[in-house]
């Protein structure tokens, strides 16, 4: 049997050198730009984690593959058959087990982080998305429900609570800087929880292929302090209209813990 004279600490070695090699090229590597909410850096941090161990599992294949291949080839003109093996009962448990493992880990870290980041403050502001083919527009909090189109304002370092709704098909908020992703769904009202915490001009991406115009389908998204926040929705002439009040009132909420719906009353 050669599974006794594998070099284990060697292949070990090559596993280390190597993971540490591809964790170092892909870690260097700024995947999603600036990071201007209080998620950003968790959900990079995350990423970074991820990577690390996909970086151990490729590692320990190429290794076991760039070995087999070398230390087990066939001998110039040896025709015959590989010697019939039926199973190993411990390395069958080690490829199950750690696995496992590595998968519970990852599924708990990222329980962790989805926990912390959707956490409400209740120093929080509601803001209504609604978005339809292919335009975004947004209802803010008050007696006047003001209504902006194509534009959507929000203070820097105070938590929005988005409700999102659509009006035909699926679509799905995205601010790249702010990492969080979150699909608008008809008849049901998804919530997406985020503090920006730089003030600036972005863009809101529809990410849901959603018909003709979805990749024209974008918002400008400002954040700005809370006193220029305030003084704009002031200024805002137009309120919520009629049509797009029902989908407030009649979607399904999915939040299993509802916030307070967008609506003044
Ligand atoms: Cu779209």
């Amino acid at each position: 049997m050669f599974t006794n004279r594998l070099p284990i600490a060697k292949l070990a070695g090559a596993v280390v050198a190597l993971a540490a090699v591809i964790s170092a090229v892909m870690l260097s590597i700024n995947w999603d730009g600036a990071e201007d909410s209080t998620a950003a850096p968790k959900i990079d941090n995350l990423l970074n984690i991820m990577i690390v161990l996909s970086s151990i599992v490729f590692a320990i294949v190429v290794v076991a593959l760039a070995y087999a291949l070398i230390a087990f080839r066939a001998k110039p003109g040896d025709e015959s058959d590989g010697e019939p093996i039926h199973g190993n009962t411990r390395l069958e448990i080690a490829w199950t087990l750690i696995p496992t493992i590595i998968v519970l880990f990852s599924g708990g870290w990222s329980w962790k982080v989805l926990n912390e980041i959707e956490e409400t403050d209740p120093n929080h502001m509601t803001v209504s998305v609604f978005s339809q083919q292919y335009a975004w527009s947004f209802g803010y909090p008050g007696k006047e429900y003001a209504y902006s189109q194509g534009v959507l304002h929000v203070p820097v370092n105070r938590q929005i609570v988005f409700k999102m709704h659509s009006q035909d098909v699926i679509h799905s908020f995205w601010v790249p800087q702010w990492r969080i992703k979150k699909d608008n769904v008809p008849g049901i009202t998804t919530t997406a929880v985020v503090t920006p915490t730089k003030t600036g001009t972005y863009q809101l991406i529809c990410t849901e292929l959603c018909g003709f115009g979805h990749a024209s389908m974008r918002a400008k998204v400002i954040v700005q302090s809370q006193s220029a926040f305030d003084k704009w929705v002031e200024g805002l002439k137009e309120k919520v209209p009629p049509d797009l009040m029902v989908s407030v009132k009649q979607d399904t909420e999915t939040n299993p813990e509802p916030l307070e719906r967008a609506v003044a009353e």
